[in-house]
């Protein structure tokens, strides 16, 4: 039998942590075809890893993971590498980036199918048709080009993730020992990163989960989660968990009983909600959350505007108003919100642009004055194509238009634009960047990022008092003397966890 590569290109910088994506993948091959894991962040070369894997003869099948942004920058090189090196070999890319990008990656040539969101019985049964040479046409979740048409094949319902395969861990802690995923973060000295769930029930008109996961959402309960964690903690020493869930509070229930079961475990915990979901919850289930170990929660709160909040879809049921009272709400509970603000979205004219940009700037203030443990993360509107969104219909109008070949995804320009900096959307100047980054600074400055582990407190005080002329007369003009303190000190915007 051909054996089956799994790659992870690299992805962070610093600290890797459990590559959940290909880890699913490998549980949904265990036991019946063979295989091998390469870590992008792991390795000095992995090229030239798979290539002493490849050399061998004895793989057929490249499964790359990938989303957008750096690991573009080895699955595109190594994939066309491995096609001009190995041409008999199938490749496979599977993630967030091919599923909403298929044409750019299908018709590069070096990649022969996509898995479009869950792959978890796509992956086994695309297999085992290529290995047989039998019909893979009508397998569901499998994008594949035919006489250069895009071919999407059915999407399967969500599968009950207490029913799939548990996560190999241990052939993984084969290829790469596991203790070397577990990262120091402002949560704990050993980070688990764990995903409980697939998909979100809502419809936010600028998010890539929404085309993949249509409101869509289904989670594992809670019983098995704290399984997994507690054999984490207790084979490998894990201590802090980073859930990354899009949505890891949808349920009210599902939370509370795992907080429950944490109960006493001295394991600090992390996860991204919504702040109306969250509103729901009684005050009980608050504090149960946080006697648990919750300790931080990163929401969407995108912005204060009710008129952008209504075009985001987010849901109906989010204000300007709520945003502010639940910022309180949590500090009551010494939980810590971390505040996503989504700045630059389209607007009818610049001065409308600008108009938006300062409104959010403004209320971003208002939030801090409330709670000033609010953690604020800006990111700039960077469209993905949610089709039939209201939103998206007006990035079309603009003339706004997503690279077409694979290559121009890892251009200096496009991988801005994946990390959400510099969009290249029509309607923003560079004068409108320049104030949301220039204002980004000045705030950082002014409130520095608790996440920030290398930050002492001397060093905060310093910068808070340089940053708070500029923070206090909203002068954010080039703060060149506050970058020159980031570089210096190399302290950081806050962002999520360590992403
Ligand atoms: C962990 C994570 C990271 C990690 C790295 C992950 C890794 N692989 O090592 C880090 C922290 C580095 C990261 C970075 C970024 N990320 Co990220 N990340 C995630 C997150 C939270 C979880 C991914 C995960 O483990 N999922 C769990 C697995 C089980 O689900 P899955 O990936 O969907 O996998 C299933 C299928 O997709 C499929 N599949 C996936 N891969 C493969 C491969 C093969 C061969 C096959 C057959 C199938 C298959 O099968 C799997 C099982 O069913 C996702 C959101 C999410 N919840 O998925 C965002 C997400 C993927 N990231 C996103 C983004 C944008 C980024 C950034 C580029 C930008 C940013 N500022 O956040 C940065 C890069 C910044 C930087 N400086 O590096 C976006 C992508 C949006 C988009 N436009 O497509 C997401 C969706 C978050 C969001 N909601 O916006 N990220
Ligand atoms: S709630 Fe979050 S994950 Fe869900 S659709 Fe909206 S932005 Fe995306």
């Amino acid at each position: 039998m051909n054996k089956i590569l799994l790659f992870n290109p690299r992805s962070a910088k610093s600290k890797p942590r459990i590559p959940n994506s290909i880890l699913s993948v490998a549980a949904s091959i265990e036991g019946l075809y063979d295989y091998v894991v390469v870590d992008g962040n792991l390795e000095a070369d992995p090229l030239e890893k798979i290539t002493a894997y490849f050399n061998t003869g004895q793989f057929k099948y490249f499964g790359c993971t990938c989303m957008p942004g750096p690991q573009l920058k080895q699955a595109i090189p190594f994939s066309k590498n491995i096609r001009q090196q190995f041409p008999s070999i199938t490749t496979i890319w599977g993630g967030y980036f091919p599923s909403n990008q298929p044409m750019a990656v299908l018709t590069s040539g070096y990649v022969d199918f996509i898995v479009n969101g869950p792959g978890d019985k796509c992956f086994p049964a695309l297999i085992n048709a290529l290995e047989n040479n039998k019909p893979y046409e009508l397998i569901s979740n499998l994008i594949y080009l035919r006489n250069g048409e895009l071919v999407k094949t059915r999407k399967d319902e969500l599968y009950n993730q207490d029913e799939l395969p548990r996560l190999p861990y241990e052939k993984l802690n084969s290829f790469y020992p596991i203790p070397r995923y577990l990262g120091k973060t402002y949560l704990g000295t050993k980070t688990i990163a764990y995903h409980s769930s697939m998909g979100c029930p809502f419809k936010c008109s600028f998010c890539a989960v929404v085309p993949i996961y249509n409101a869509r959402w289904i989670g594992r309960s809670a019983e098995n989660i704290y399984r997994d964690i507690k054999h984490l903690k207790d084979t490998y020493g894990g201590n802090a968990i980073e859930f990354h869930d899009n949505n890891f509070f949808v349920s009210e229930k599902r939370v509370a009983a795992f907080s429950q079961l944490m109960m006493g475990e001295n394991i600090v915990w992390w996860g991204e909600g919504r702040i109306d979901t969250i509103n729901k919850y009684s005050d009980e289930t608050l504090a149960l959350m946080r006697a648990s170990g919750c300790k931080m929660i990163f929401f969407g709160a995108e912005t204060g505007n009710d008129a952008i909040l209504k075009k985001m879809d987010k849901g109906g049921t989010q204000t300007g108003e709520q945003i502010r009272t639940f910022a309180a709400r949590m500090a009551k509970f010494d939980i810590i919100p971390e505040y996503s603000f989504v700045l630059g979205t389209p607007a009818n004219t610049p001065e409308e642009a600008m108009r938006q940009i300062e409104f959010d700037i403004d209320f971003i203030k208002q939030v801090k004055a409330i709670n000033p443990h609010t953690e604020i993360i800006i990111y700039t509107y960077s469209p993905v194509p949610t089709e039939g969104s209201d939103m998206y219909g007006k990035v079309l109008a603009s003339g706004f238009k997503f690279p077409e070949t694979l290559e121009d995804w890892i251009s200096p320009a496009w991988e801005n634009f994946d990390l959400r900096k510099n969009p290249l959307t029509p309607w923003l100047t560079p004068d409108m960047i320049n104030r949301i980054r220039d204002f980004e600074t000045v705030l950082n400055g002014y409130y520095p990022t608790i996440s920030d582990i290398r930050l002492n407190r001397l060093k905060r005080t310093l910068i808070r008092f340089v940053a708070a002329i500029r923070y206090k007369t909203s002068f954010y003009w080039k703060p060149y003397e506050l970058k020159a303190l980031q570089l210096f000190w190399k302290y950081r915007q806050p962002e999520i966890e360590g992403f």
